[in-house]
């Protein structure tokens, strides 16, 4: 609350036409550069994520691994970052309100979340207008930076993930078939399944069974009897975890065993802590990987360990390179105005994070090398393609 205080005092209110004049706050202007620069005032980053509801499973760690960064670059003085923090819920409406009140009550400078691409496309539309730029952590749907300039993502799209696994897993595991499921309800979900039709159809591998679900079903007996009885090599599903789980355990009860391959949503401890036996030999296309050696991981990994008294997930991980991108960008400039930061966040290259080395091209969309995993003795482990 201090912070908003600071904030209206230090806006600049001499009533310019320019909306980018009109909403920069003069403390946030540094001076220096980089390691060197220092900022007056605290830099407000806003933060929407699904701390309760479905996509808790992502938002918890989504927090924890970004105010484990926050507050190790706090640390190193010069410029401080203040989150205000909201929980959508997992629900559209709440995730409009919490961008409303961080864009026009606590007048943030970056928005980072939300969780889910269900709720980026309403939500990254309405910063967009406002003029504040947001990051998405985990919103690996198509289409979400062709929202507009102020939309940066570092969540790799799901079609650079599935572009990965399925070749991998199709070598691995000599795939000639499989049979798709997904969540006709959810937008990345719906995303992620027109991509998988379109990699398998490169890829020369047949679909010989294509079923769906809601994305609060809980029941798959049905669609899982078919599937079984197409006798695929392989089950490619688009699923949130909340219905992967029944899934998978209703696949192996009904003695489907084929291998199952999925993307982002299935790169989380919850898969294995939940299926435990059956989680085995799933095979998930990600961001990042506790195996992977990038810089920083190590030290990552034993610093949240300590911290949370857990190992961090891939959405932790994003969460954690997202601080560090905007404290890149925020000192490239030394300024923490929303227009400087959209500039200077559109131009990152080659920044060594812990999910390897990253750019953002100039549709704010990511780049850096995707990992394939499969589960084996209860843990996820590379994949060699
Ligand atoms: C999206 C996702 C989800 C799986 C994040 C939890 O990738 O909604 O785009």
């Amino acid at each position: 609350m201090a912070a908003v205080a600071v904030l209206a005092a230090g806006c600049v209110e001499d009533g310019a036409a320019d909306d980018e004049e009109a909403t920069a706050v003069e403390g946030l202007a540094g001076e220096g550069s980089g390691e060197e620069c220092t900022i007056e005032e605290p830099v407000p980053v806003g933060v929407v994520f699904s701390l309760t509801g479905g996509a808790a499973f992502a938002g918890e760690y989504q927090r924890e691994g970004l105010e484990l960064a926050f507050e190790e670059i706090n640390g190193k003085g010069g410029v401080e970052y203040e989150l205000v923090l909201e929980d959508d819920a997992t629900e559209l409406e709440d995730s409009i309100a919490a961008f409303e009140k961080l864009i026009e009550r606590d007048e943030v400078s970056i928005i980072v979340g939300p969780t889910l691409s269900d709720m980026a496309f309403s939500t990254f539309e309405d910063a967009q207008q406002a003029g504040v730029p947001v990051l998405g952590i985990s919103t690996t749907a198509k289409g979400i930076p062709d929202i507009g300039d102020y939309v940066f993502r570092n969540s790799i799209p799901e079609e650079v993930a599935l572009a990965q696994s399925l070749p991998a897993a199709r070598d691995a595991l000599g795939l000639e078939n499989v049979a798709v499921m997904h969540d006709n309800e959810d937008e990345f979900t719906s995303s992620a399944y027109t991509t998988m039709t379109e990699v398998l159809d490169e890829e020369g591998i047949e679909i010989v069974g294509d079923e769906t679900f809601q994305t609060a079903d809980t029941e798959f007996r049905s669609q899982l009897t078919k599937i079984r009885e197409d006798d695929p090599d392989a089950l490619v599903l688009s699923a949130l975890p909340a219905a992967t789980v029944p899934l998978v355990q209703q696949a192996r009860e009904l003695g489907l065993d084929v291998p199952i391959v999925g993307g982002n949503a299935f790169n989380s401890p919850v898969m294995i802590d939940n299926l435990e036996d059956a989680a085995e030999g799933l095979i998930v296309g990600g961001a990042w990987s506790d195996a992977l050696d990038s810089p920083g991981n190590a030290e990552f990994i034993e610093s949240y360990t300590d911290t949370y008294d857990r190992a961090p997930d891939q959405f932790a991980a994003q969460a954690y390179t997202a601080a560090h991108m905007i404290d890149a960008a925020v000192r490239a400039g030394c300024d923490g105005n929303r227009e400087a930061i959209k500039t200077n966040l559109g131009q990152l290259s080659e920044l060594d994070t812990v999910l390897g080395t990253l750019s953002l091209d100039e549709n704010g969309e990511v780049h850096h090398e995707p990992v394939v995993q499969i589960v084996e003795d209860g843990e996820f482990t590379l994949l060699d393609g």
